[in-house]
């Protein structure tokens, strides 16, 4: 049941001493970076004299933009021949910022990665298909190491073509599958196409889905459709990429992996941590990387801490899914809307199909919300009023979650653009 029994279920109060000791490790290394080797002179922090977890708040939050302007090496902290792997984050919002890694980063995030797979039950003997991309996105070569490491049966199968995909499925009979959302459900109008079942003509049994925002809804969708158990995954380069938080089989939450991050949540206005429970923006440490140690990092996810232990005996806590970004909130008519509300709506009904895009416009100064929605084959034959009918619901109960009354355009599947990786939901034309 446990990869690493003892770290993973660690007393908390051991967890903590393992938290300080490896914070003063890591705040050692890291100042030996021209970034925090100026900011720990400018703070007066000797890390060598660091005793406690409390010594973080005296320390600025690192952000982004940080890492950008030091890009690409004013956060390495090793001597650069120590380097063998570089990775970026895919920047959803401006320029991507390079990670670097040494070969024992490497090696402990091959080992979280496996940590997660085993715990969902992967065993050796599993075949494990993994559609994300390879390159210098983290999703590709990072559940790569890790399931190498499990000794598992890989198949890099990376992104994209859909009939290949499935072919390869079949074809090795594989049994455990890593897959974007947005594309996981995509991929069931290729099945359909094909005039198969992927609950019939796979042997999936597990798939593993992060990377992008999604909700409970899809998630179900995705386990009904495959006839799998979909676990959420979550991670970001910044923090090696996959591996940082995980559910287990119960479901409940992600584990933060707290022998490897801090976790701290703040009030992503004020700074100040929020009360665990409620929703702020996660913001990590790294504890075990030489390369390029990050400390009090602002993920601009939002989430909340689960305080209550876990029935499967894991000590380290959990975060809830990430309902949004600091930075993809929407303010339609003065009105907060996080896209996630507006797919959570869309995927409870069972005539809308895969993908949607959420379009903002302004006429005459004001703000007009439009949601484009693919709606299912079956459901495009003929019958008009039913369609302007299905259009009213969906327009009422998107009301009723956002306040805002959206337009509504029903389109046939398919007809939406694919974007290769991470999906494209919002499409701001207000300037
Ligand atoms: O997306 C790492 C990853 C790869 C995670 C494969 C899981 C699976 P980045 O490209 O740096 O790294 O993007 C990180 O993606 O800050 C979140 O906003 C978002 N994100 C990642 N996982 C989830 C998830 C990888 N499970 C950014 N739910 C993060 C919601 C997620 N958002």
């Amino acid at each position: 049941m446990f990869w690493d029994e003892e770290m993973e279920t660690l007393p908390r109060d051991e967890l903590k001493r393992l938290q300080v000791e490896r914070l003063r490790q890591t705040l050692v290394r890291a100042s030996r970076s021209p970034f925090y080797s100026r900011l720990f002179k400018r703070i007066k922090l000797d890390p060598e004299k660091v005793s406690s977890l409390d010594v973080l708040k005296d320390i600025p939050f690192t952000t982004k933009e940080d890492l950008r302007s030091n890009a690409p090496y004013g956060f390495l902290a090793v001597p650069k021949e120590e380097i063998i792997r570089v990775h970026s984050s895919s920047g959803t919002t401006g320029a991507a910022t390079p990670i670097l890694y040494t070969r024992s980063d490497i090696d402990r995030w091959a080992d979280l990665v496996a940590r997660c797979m085993y715990m969902t039950g992967v065993r050796k003997g599993d075949v494990f298909q993994n559609t994300m991309g390879y390159g210098l996105f983290t999703g590709g070569l990072g559940f790569h190491y890790g399931a190498e490491k499990l000794g598992v049966m890989v198949i890099p199968s990376g992104p994209g073509n859909s009939k290949r995909q499935i072919y390869l499925m079949r074809t090795f009979g594989t049994t455990v599958i890593h897959i974007l959302p947005s594309y996981a459900l995509r991929l069931l109008s290729t099945f359909e196409e094909l005039g198969l079942d992927p609950k019939e003509d796979t042997q999936l049994r597990i798939a593993f889905i992060g990377a992008e925002p999604h909700t409970e809804e899809m998630r179900r969708r995705i386990e009904e459709a495959y006839g799998v158990d979909a676990y959420n995954s979550y991670g970001l380069s910044e923090m090696n990429g996959p591996g940082v938080a995980f559910e287990c089989p119960h479901k409940n939450g992600m584990h933060v992996w707290e022998d490897s991050f801090i976790l701290e949540v703040v009030d992503p206005e004020t700074l100040e941590p929020v009360p665990e429970g409620e929703v702020g923006e996660l913001v990590f440490t790294t504890l075990t990387r030489e390369g390029m140690p990050i400390i009090r990092y602002r993920s601009r996810d939002l989430a909340a801490v689960y305080p209550d232990p876990c029935p499967c005996g894991r000590t380290h806590r959990r975060i809830s899914r990430i309902m949004g970004r600091t930075d993809d909130m929407l303010i339609v008519k003065g009105v907060n809307i996080f896209p996630m509300q507006i797919e959570k709506v869309l995927m409870s009904i069972p005539e809308v199909g895969t993908d949607y895009q959420i379009v903002l416009e302004r006429e005459n100064y004001m703000d007009k919300l439009i949601v484009r929605v693919e709606i299912n084959a079956k459901f495009f034959e003929g019958d008009v009023k039913g369609l302007e009918r299905l259009r009213r619901r969906i327009i009422e109960e998107l009301r009723s979650e956002i306040v805002v009354t959206p337009e509504v355009e029903l389109l046939e599947p398919g007809s939406l653009p694919k974007a290769e990786g991470k999906a494209v939901r919002v499409i701001d034309r207000r300037g």
